[in-house]
């Protein structure tokens, strides 16, 4: 008989030790949406770490636990009835493969579209049980967070300086904004478990890779595993914090700031102990919008790094990488 795990896939990675909770909590930045210094905290933040932490971030709490118990829910079926959810290309349920060409990870996933055609039609096909139920959570929570993704643009154009307050939120409000949302499930592992004792996490769910958006928003359950990689190329584990949002500065808005903000490297690892839930709501521009650094967010005479190409152009070309590929390589200027 077929070990369980016969995946020719190898899950667990040694990694380079991660620095402890006590340094992370005090490292992350922790910006207070209702205070008047949150333009100037997440400002920097995008430039020292491109991450952060949200507070006072306005999404109703009812709006995160009705999509969070949906997804536990769907994730809790029979691996058949997931499976004809499937393929995640571009849109469904996926299992461990990640991408379109051989990234692996302990994780599973629904990738959702936002928009009320995508939600009326395929995301209740993917809900046997209660589909209208599902398209509304779904619906409810990404109106809520792309509220939360417009207020955090906006506080970034002001600090910034930039002239318009809606300069990068537009890139949202923008009804063709190209928005995806994510739900993982880590599932856990019984047969590592054992190993992880007076260590840390060594279940590879989701390798190395940068976000090729603008934003990405993220709420996960209170199981940790996110780790993001610093300019020194240490990694920190992120404590989880179910309350609160983590925004990661994505590829585009590295160009558009021509390297000020950093899109910020990061991965999930897992301890096989139990299951970590996250959800992630990627602020992609529209398909034709042209994806370049903003003179505003440039000093006087400074060269741009970067070719301009559209958000169709990268998004194109970031399906034919491997996570972990720097994917702006082929668009930086020589
Ligand atoms: C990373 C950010 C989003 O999760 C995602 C991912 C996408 C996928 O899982 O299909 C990608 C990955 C992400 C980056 C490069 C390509 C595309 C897998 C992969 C190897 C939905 C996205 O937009 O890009």
């Amino acid at each position: 008989s077929k070990p369980i795990f016969d995946l020719n896939f190898s899950p667990i990675k040694p990694c380079k030790p991660t620095s402890n909770v006590d340094a992370a909590l005090t490292m992350i930045p922790v910006v207070d949406l209702s205070s008047h210094d949150a333009k100037s905290k997440l400002l920097k933040a995008c430039e020292e770490f491109g991450f952060f932490k949200v507070i006072n971030h306005g999404v109703p709490v009812e709006s995160i636990t009705s999509l969070e118990s949906k997804a536990v829910n769907f994730f809790s079926l029979a691996q058949t009835q997931k499976d004809e959810a499937g393929p995640p290309n571009p849109f469904g349920y996926g299992n461990k493969s990640i991408g379109l060409n051989g990234d692996v990870g302990w994780v599973e996933y629904l990738l959702l579209k936002t928009d009320p055609l995508f939600l009326s039609q395929r995301c209740r096909a993917f809900y046997g049980e209660d589909p209208l139920g599902f398209s509304n959570a779904v619906n409810d929570y990404a109106e809520a967070v792309k509220e939360l993704g417009c207020e955090v643009l906006e506080l970034l154009a002001e600090g910034a300086e930039m002239k318009q307050r809606n300069a990068l939120s537009r890139l949202l409000m923008d009804d063709e904004s190209d928005t995806v949302l994510r739900l993982n499930h880590y599932p856990s592992r019984p047969d590592v478990q054992v190993s992880t004792i007076g260590g840390g996490n060594n279940v590879l769910g989701f390798g190395e890779h940068t976000d090729p958006q603008i934003i990405s928003i993220l709420r996960s359950n209170s199981v940790s595993g996110l780790e993001i990689s610093l300019k020194d190329g240490s990694w920190v584990a992120v404590p989880s914090d179910p309350t609160s949002f983590f925004i990661l500065v994505g590829d585009s808005l590295q160009v558009m700031s021509n390297g000020r903000f950093r899109s910020v490297k990061h991965r999930v690892m897992t301890n096989g102990l139990r299951p970590r839930l996250s959800m992630i709501y990627f602020v992609g521009p529209s398909l034709q919008e042209k994806i370049g650094p903003m003179k505003e967010l440039m000093k006087e005479g400074e060269e741009s790094m970067y070719k301009e190409f559209t958000w169709n152009e990268y998004k194109t070309a970031a399906y034919k990488t491997r996570l972990g590929d720097n994917r702006l390589g082929p668009f930086q200027k020589k």
